[in-house]
């Protein structure tokens, strides 16, 4: 299974976004992952329109934005403007989360929805009939570098056993290692969001870091 791997810009290097962009696609990055924080649901703040606009208009490349803001159909309008391509909604903060679906499928966007560490899968299990992916926190969110919540594991092989039957694919986000990746892909995980723990721990080599874990997932660092 080809693997989709994207870069988590809150992790990047602000000091030079445009040649940040440029490099990572070189280095043969599939999706640029922007995380946007309303600092209600979870205690930070991420990125910004200018960020997404700026990233959007400089690459080809797939952007997906994760949506960690409560009442998130409030913004989908700004980022269909942006023609922002996947969007990842939480719906434990979502009234209404199909409608939101229905909005971004409507839109010609795909959707996904984000599941936190403690959301149970029973809990969004209606929601899997029309979701286009399902990005599976392995970190409580909010910040880059936090530790892994192990337990998380038992959703994701839970999740893996339903996706055939739904047709989703499941994307993992927060303290994904070259291990994680390796043992995933393995399984059937689609895609992987690259922060501090990968493709961000030395600002360097984006190209040697992708290519071995697109090739055989070595563990690389
Ligand atoms: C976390 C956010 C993520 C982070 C990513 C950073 O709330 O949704 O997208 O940017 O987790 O990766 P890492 O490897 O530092 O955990
Ligand atoms: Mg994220």
């Amino acid at each position: 299974m080809e693997i989709e791997l994207s870069a988590s810009m809150m992790c990047a290097n602000y000091a030079n976004l445009e040649k940040e962009v440029s490099e990572l696609e070189n280095a043969g990055i599939d999706a640029f992952h922007i995380d946007i924080m309303d600092g209600s649901f979870v205690d930070n703040f991420g990125m910004g329109y200018q960020d997404m606009a700026y990233i959007k208009q400089k690459t080809s490349k797939i952007v997906d934005a994760h949506l960690m803001v409560r009442k998130p159909y409030n913004y989908l309008d700004i980022l269909f403007k942006l023609g922002i391509d996947v969007i990842y909604i939480h719906p434990e903060v979502d009234p209404d989360p199909a409608t939101t679906i229905d909005k971004i499928h409507n839109a010609g966007a795909i959707a996904g929805i984000a599941i936190n560490p403690g959301t149970s899968i029973s809990s969004i299990s209606e929601l899997l009939n029309t979701a286009d992916r399902v990005l599976v926190l392995g970190v409580n969110p909010g910040h880059a570098g936090r530790q892994y919540q192990d337990y998380v594991d038992n959703k994701i092989e839970t999740l893996l056993n339903l996706k055939s039957k739904y047709k989703f694919e499941i994307f993992l986000d927060g303290a994904v290692t070259p291990d994680r990746v390796e043992k995933w892909s393995k399984k059937g995980v689609k895609g992987y969001i690259l922060g501090t723990a990968t493709l961000f721990k030395k600002f360097t080599n984006y190209k040697e870091i992708i290519n071995s874990l697109k090739s055989n997932n070595k563990v690389l660092v």
